[in-house]
């Protein structure tokens, strides 16, 4: 037997078992297509941006660690990188942008000047392919953001460059939509907080307040822009108070008919961002996600198939809620290849939403609503061992992207040919 002919044998014979719980695999393969997930841009180069030519994270409470060699070092070559990531992934994708990465044709243009033109490459590049963009403010990594505020500073010549940045990065978040056809979110985050005991937490909340009011003054057609708040616990050297925490932008959210953005790597570790997602959808239309894997102080480590993301996928399929979630990325380790942090974790969210899609729901909640809760825990451990990998494979080999470990085959000799030559 081939390779190919042992797939779909595996395949045949997992459809059968799925089938004896009334699932029927197929038309789950169907339904994981629907999954787009926006890929953020910024693993590609450890979200350093190409404002200058020695741009780097800086501040804002967020790092990156590890010196892995090959990071992207121009736009071309993040593009490269990113075609690369894509031949890898079955299904649909988005892209999700940071503001620093324009095209600013080796001039300096300041946050408060950017424009639609330097995003037009990105448009262009993003047609081509029939793929959405999304954006973001770049509200760290600058000099004005330096003593840890941005939208929230107490100087107001700081309060409305950022006010002003943020305005701009609206109006382009707004042609991308415009220009692709598929509305952009536009998701703000900011890193604005404090190390130590702050005495006025209500000010900054007051300012920040303010200064989105002013910010979402201008409207734009909803078929171009989804406006997103994202909320933080805290951040490094902001540990003692985030000025944008969540309950202050679920009800900014609630109340100006926003999208809230989950980080799952923003809230306390024994809090689960699967579990906020009903609660949050009972009261704002939609959700973007930024989906990470916390370990210890870190929130953006590469997203693996853990119990979290299994929540999340479960939660959004068994509720249909696929059409009201935006499903974005959001990790950056430079300690291992990019291109295989991208590609791993990626297709572990993917799984987590073919997983999701495998579950007998109506079985399981058959179940829970006789009271049968030894049952309910019977299957729901029952089904982490049924070959959903079976299945998984099956959907890359009809995707024409390389099955089980051969990706990693296709990373290693990129590495050698692109990444090491950099
Ligand atoms: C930071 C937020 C934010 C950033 C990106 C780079 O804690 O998660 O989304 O990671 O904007
Ligand atoms: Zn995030």
């Amino acid at each position: 037997m081939n390779k190919t002919e042992m797939i779909e044998k595996a395949y045949q014979l997992a459809k059968e078992q799925y089938a004896a719980f009334g699932v029927d695999a197929n038309a789950a393969l169907e339904k994981l297509n629907d999954v787009v997930i926006s890929l953020h841009c910024w693993q590609t180069d450890d979200v350093g941006g190409f404002e200058t030519p020695d741009a780097e994270l800086g501040g804002g409470g967020i790092q990156v660690t590890g010196n892995y060699p090959g990071k992207a070092r121009s736009i071309a070559e993040m593009r490269q990188d990113l075609d690369k990531v894509l031949s890898l992934l079955p299904g649909k994708q988005r892209l999700n942008l940071h503001a620093i990465y324009g095209e600013f044709g080796g001039k300096l243009v300041d946050r408060d000047q950017i424009k639609p033109e330097h995003f037009q490459g990105w448009i262009d590049w993003a047609k081509k392919r029939g793929m959405g963009l999304d954006f973001n403010p770049t509200c760290f990594s600058h000099p004005r953001a330096d003593d840890g505020f941005t939208l929230s500073s107490k100087n107001e010549e700081t309060r409305k460059f950022w006010i002003e940045h943020v305005k701009k990065c609206r109006a382009i978040a707004a042609e991308m939509g415009k220009q692709l056809g598929t509305p952009s979110v536009d998701n703000i985050w900011i890193p604005d907080g404090m190390k130590d005991i702050p005495v006025d937490r209500n000010g900054h909340r007051e300012l920040l307040k303010k200064s989105l009011d002013e910010i979402f003054a201008v409207e734009y057609p909803k078929e171009h822009l989804k406006d997103s708040v994202e909320s933080k616990l805290f951040g490094i050297g902001a540990e003692s108070m985030t000025v944008g925490s969540h309950d202050f932008y679920l009800g900014y959210a609630v109340k100006n008919n926003k999208l809230i953005c989950l980080d799952s790597g923003h809230f306390h570790p024994t809090e689960q961002v699967g579990d906020k997602i009903s609660a949050c959808l009972q009261f704002v239309d939609e959700i973007m996600l930024h989906i990470s894997r916390p370990v210890r102080w870190d929130s953006d480590h590469v997203t693996t198939l853990n119990e979290d993301i299994q929540l999340i996928a479960a939660e959004i399929v068994r509720n249909e809620f696929l059409d009201r979630l935006n499903i974005g990325l959001d990790f950056f380790d430079g300690s291992i290849n990019r291109i295989g942090a991208y590609v791993t974790g990626t297709r572990a969210v993917q799984q987590a939403f073919l997983i999701a899609m495998l579950e007998p729901t109506e079985l399981l909640k058959g179940f829970e609503e006789k009271g049968k809760y030894f049952e309910r825990l019977a299957f729901i451990e029952l089904l982490k061992s049924k070959p959903f990998g079976a299945v998984w494979d099956y959907y890359c080999l009809k995707n024409n992207v390389p099955v089980a470990e051969d990706y990693i085959a296709e990373i290693q000799q990129y590495e050698k040919e692109v990444l090491a030559k950099r």
